[in-house]
């Protein structure tokens, strides 16, 4: 290991340690031992120097006065935030106190670990807590609130998640940025695109808002909300009409392209049209431009996938690169994500062998429901790495859950969330910057390390560390719960499974700080498919009761009298996810949490622009700012960022979310629900239901 800690000042080389796919590198500037700035690292091979603005300002999170620095207990109702100061002895004490009791009475399953990516670091994320959860035998946390659905709909097409390499695609003469809002949430696509642009490459976006990206294009394509899997059949039918398709690459490379061209021959440009909202003249030129431009690249956005129908709409997207043979062309293809080439060794590094039996799996978007209906009841939730009280759906159900006297939970975090609010015990935890971790980007190939470049602030600990401790506590003594981060990082990428691992050692991320996963092209080649090749039908959805060709099914919610808006409550531009909502400066650049509405919508209902608004359903309701113009169609809201309640003001969009799942993956639908607006304060007479 480098020892940055012993030198209080300088310049160190670091890795973002947010949910973002880009995973910059980053150069740290530290003076007297605190980290005065934060720049992109010019020698990171695919992100070049360039970082977002909200990195550029993590200084002021990670000394952010409101950061915790010592562990604490709750001392008035749950929900309230009153908490007093404890020792870390105490602290651990306590929680295994209760959880011993809990395992004697009730049994490990009466406790639930609840996590996300709120740190990308593979063994905080995904390995010291993971072995000590096994050990106890917990229940399991199904971690499907991100990617869930559409990476089991892309699987199906493509075999894992698996595409274009991103440096490639500066060859690409034609960008469909399909559902992803790229320059708030993967600009170094963006930066990639631009170059390509110079040598003229056209940008199609295709969304239900006009942001920040779809401003940015050449041409943009609104549609309503959850149609794009009929749009993309749409322009399958116009490649088979038209005889755009490649035939030999078809042969070659695909299975059911006949089944394909007979099944599409239903989704005619007007009839797509009268779906999507998209004028059948431009589906036409879409297909058009499409197979006339080669290489063309697809990238593939969550937001279609937070949908009812969002596996079988990337499922169905993915397959059109196959149609006109895009993968043997470099930079051509498409990326809904590209985690499958650089995937370590869960196994080694999760220690699934230390469990007895098989555990009760938790769908992490249902937490409200698992925590008020299931039976035997959930009696401890241990939360790190995620808010669940701000970014799961319907928070009303989770908040009410989180209510529960009985239950006894703990949340280790930097700052005091929604959620920490109603903790019995919460933990500080160290920023990344304090950590050593090891780091995959779900978007380009490299490999990276974080070395810690400060001493932890306050008496915060690490993910690992506190494990460590938690395990000691309850006597676990497997020697696999006190292995070093060191340890951990070897295990991780001692992966001979992987050849892409070859060569990536601790040694040689410590020595580069960055290491090339060796990733092979994947054309031509044998997927990781059932037939080895692109699945236009797939005979493996069928066996699951999905149709086994691309297919759209409508959105579930359609009581457009009572809900006239469909709600699209999205991320921002300043945060990650709720990440920096607590952080003054990063709520400043954002300035307030909007809701995006079309002016004709607006002027019926008699709201200005700038007005606040309330926006309700059967759920909940929040409190938010109107935006108005022509960004959005009529009859759908959009919302971004997910913030931080404030005094007397609802800002959780969230509240009016629902829980139900997705058709694949148990996926969560945040883009799906519908809402009533009206401007805040004024009575609305509600249709009868
Ligand atoms: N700045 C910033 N960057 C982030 C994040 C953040 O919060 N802020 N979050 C990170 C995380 S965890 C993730 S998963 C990614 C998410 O980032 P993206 O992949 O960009 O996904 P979203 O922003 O959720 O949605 C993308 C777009 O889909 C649109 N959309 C919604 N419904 C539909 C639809 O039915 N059809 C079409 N065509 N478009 C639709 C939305 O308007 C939005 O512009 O970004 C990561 N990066
Ligand atoms: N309405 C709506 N809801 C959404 C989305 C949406 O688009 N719309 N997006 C969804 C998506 S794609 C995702 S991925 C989820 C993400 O939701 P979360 O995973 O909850 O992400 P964050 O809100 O960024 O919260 C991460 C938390 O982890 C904490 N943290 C950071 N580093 C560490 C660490 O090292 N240790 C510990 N213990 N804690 C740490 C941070 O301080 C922060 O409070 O939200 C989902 N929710
Ligand atoms: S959030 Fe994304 S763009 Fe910003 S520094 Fe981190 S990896 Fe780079
Ligand atoms: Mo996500």
């Amino acid at each position: 290991m480098k020892d940055f800690l012993n030198e209080p000042t300088g310049v160190f080389p670091s890795v973002c340690s947010l949910d973002c796919p880009d995973q910059c590198g980053l150069l740290v500037h530290k003076r007297d031992g605190r980290i005065v700035k934060i720049e992109g690292d010019p020698d990171h091979p695919v992100t070049q120097g360039a970082i977002c603005n909200k990195v550029r300002h993590m200084a002021e999170r990670i000394y952010d006065p409101k950061r915790l620095t010592t562990p604490l207990r709750r001392v008035g109702p749950k929900g309230e935030g009153a908490f007093e100061p404890i020792t870390w002895e105490e602290a651990i004490g306590t929680i295994t106190g209760r959880w011993r009791e809990l395992i004697a009475s009730e049994g490990p399953e009466s406790i639930l670990p609840y996590s996300f990516y709120g740190n990308m670091g593979r063994i905080g994320t995904e390995g010291m807590d993971r072995r000590f959860f096994n050990r106890m035998s917990a229940s399991e946390l199904d971690q499907t609130i991100c990617e869930a659905a559409g990476s089991e709909g892309y699987r199906y097409t493509m075999g894992d998640s698996i595409g274009t390499s991103p440096e490639d695609t500066e060859h690409a003469k034609l960008f469909v940025f399909w559902g992803i809002n790229a320059v708030s949430t993967n600009m170094h696509q963006v930066t990639i695109a631009e170059k390509a642009r110079k040598n003229g490459a056209k940008i199609v976006v295709i969304d239900v808002h006009r942001n920040r990206t779809g401003k940015w294009a050449d041409w943009f394509i609104p549609l309503k909300p959850g149609t794009d899997a009929a749009l993309a059949l749409g322009l399958m039918h116009v490649l088979f009409a038209e005889g755009r398709t490649d035939e030999a690459f078809l042969r070659e490379y695909t299975v059911g392209h006949e089944e394909l061209r007979a099944h599409v021959k239903a989704y005619d440009p007007d009839t797509v049209a009268d779906i999507t909202g998209v004028p059948a003249g431009d589906i036409v030129r879409l297909a058009r431009m499409y197979s006339e431009t080669t290489p063309s690249f697809i990238r593939i956005g969550n937001g279609i996938q937070h949908h009812d129908n969002g596996g079988m709409c990337v499922r169905t997207i993915a397959c059109l690169p196959a149609l006109t043979g895009q993968w043997l062309h470099r930079g051509g293809g498409a990326i809904k994500a590209n985690g499958g080439y650089v995937q370590h060794n869960s196994r080694a590094l999760q220690r699934p062998d230390l469990r007895k039996g098989k555990a009760r799996s938790v769908n992490m978007n249902r937490l409200g429901s698992a925590l008020l209906e299931l039976d035997p009841p959930i009696r401890s939730l241990y939360v790190y790495n995620t808010n669940p009280a701000v970014v799961a759906p319907e928070a009303n159900k989770v908040r009410e859950g989180l209510s529960r006297e009985d239950l006894f939970t703990v949340v280790h975090d930097l700052f005091p969330t929604e959620t920490a609010k109603y903790a019995d015990i919460v933990l500080p935890a160290t920023s990344a910057f304090e950590n050593t971790d090891l780091y995959h980007s779900y978007w380009h190939h490299y490999v990276q390390i974080q070395q810690p470049v400060v001493a932890p602030y306050g008496e915060s600990k690490s993910n690992v560390e506190v494990f460590r401790l938690l395990a000691r506590g309850m006597g676990y003594d497997d020697p696999a719960l006190q292995d070093s981060e060191a340890d951990l990082i070897r295990q991780a990428v001692d992966y001979p499974r992987n050849p892409a691992y070859d060569g990536i050692t601790y040694e040689a991320l410590v020595e580069r700080q960055y290491v090339k996963a060796d990733v092979k092209p994947l054309f031509p080649g044998r997927l990781p498919t059932p037939s080895g090749k692109i699945e236009l039908y797939s005979a493996a959805m069928g066996r699951k009761g999905y149709p086994p060709l691309p297919t759209y099914t409508p959105l579930l919610e359609q009581d457009e009298e009572r809900w006239p808006f469909r709600f699209i409550p999205g991320p921002n531009h300043n945060f990650l996810n709720s990440t920096f909502s607590l952080n003054e400066k990063h709520a400043k650049l954002e300035k307030a949490p909007k809701l995006h509405m079309n002016a004709a919508d607006a002027a019926a209902l008699g709201i200005g622009d700038g007005e606040r608004v309330r926006v309700w359903n059967d759920r909940g309701e929040a409190e938010l700012t109107a935006a108005i113009g022509e960004d959005v169609l009529p009859g759908v809201v959009v919302s971004q960022g997910l913030w931080a309640d404030a005094p007397g003001k609802k800002h959780t969009v969230n509240a009016l979310t629902p829980d139900r799942l997705a058709d694949m993956g148990g996926g969560a639908v945040f883009f799906s629900g519908r809402v009533q607006v009206a401007r805040a304060g004024e009575a609305v007479a509600e249709a009868a239901p």
